[in-house]
């Protein structure tokens, strides 16, 4: 696996809106997208940093990673998500590197993203994501 660069850092907030309008209004970013990812139960806002970008998540349910993840450890920077190609390959790697993976098979992420997640049991403690732009 040969990352290309990080495409988002996610951030868990507990209102989505006040933390638009810090991004917006005090780091001049620009919020272009809110969506919905009900499988995962979050509300997702992106803004765009050169070629990274930010995703906040607000939980949609109490019972969600996100809501969990704020109940543990307060907001916060949630995941660091790496820009790969042949994702499902990147996978099997590393998975047979001995890494627990949370997804061994890719899904829908929000933004036009196939997604995974490694276990941060498994890497020094940080949720680490793999994406891939999806293919049409
Ligand atoms: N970063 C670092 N550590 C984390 C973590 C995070 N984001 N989330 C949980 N952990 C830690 C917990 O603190 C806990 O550690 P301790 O055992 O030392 O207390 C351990 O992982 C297990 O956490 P848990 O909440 O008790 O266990 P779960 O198995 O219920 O959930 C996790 C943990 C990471 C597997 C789960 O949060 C998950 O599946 N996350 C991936 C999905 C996700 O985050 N989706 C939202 C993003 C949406 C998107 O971008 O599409």
């Amino acid at each position: 696996m040969k990352p290309s660069h990080i495409e988002h850092i996610g951030i868990a907030v507990t209102n989505l809106e006040k933390a638009i309008a810090f991004y917006e209004n005090v780091l001049g970013l620009k919020c272009y997208k809110v969506e919905e990812v009900s499988d995962q139960k979050v509300k997702t806002a992106f803004l765009m940093v050169g070629e990274t970008k930010i995703e906040l998540l607000e939980s949609t349910d109490p019972e969600g990673p996100v809501a969990k993840f704020i109940e543990k450890r307060g907001e916060g920077i949630h995941h660091i998500a790496f820009a790969v190609e042949e994702i499902a390959t990147c996978l099997s790697e590393t998975e047979a590197a001995g890494v627990k993976l949370i997804d061994s098979v890719p899904r829908k992420g929000a933004d036009g993203l196939d997604i995974a997640f490694l276990h941060p049991k498994s890497t020094s403690g940080v949720l680490i994501e793999l994406c891939e732009n999806r293919k049409k």
